[in-house]
């Protein structure tokens, strides 16, 4: 199990971080995505075959790319 706190300037609100959380929770192997829409962070739980790598494509494509 690998954890992960990413930086997500664009989120403003609950929203966005439900969005996050129903698009990354449609990759394999993510557990658990938590979100804090004031601190614009999201926390996210996964085994292979998800890997940060592809995390990290995924909010890009939606328009959320991680800061770091
Ligand atoms: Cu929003």
């Amino acid at each position: 199990m690998e954890t992960k706190k990413l930086s997500i300037p664009n989120i403003t609100c609950g929203h966005c971080v439900m969005s996050i959380q129903r698009e990354l929770g449609e990759i394999d192997g993510i557990s658990k995505v938590q979100g804090d829409p004031a601190a614009k962070e999201i926390t996210v739980e996964w085994d292979a075959p998800a890997s940060l790598e592809k995390i990290k494509s995924t909010l890009e494509e939606i328009n959320y790319p991680a800061a770091d």
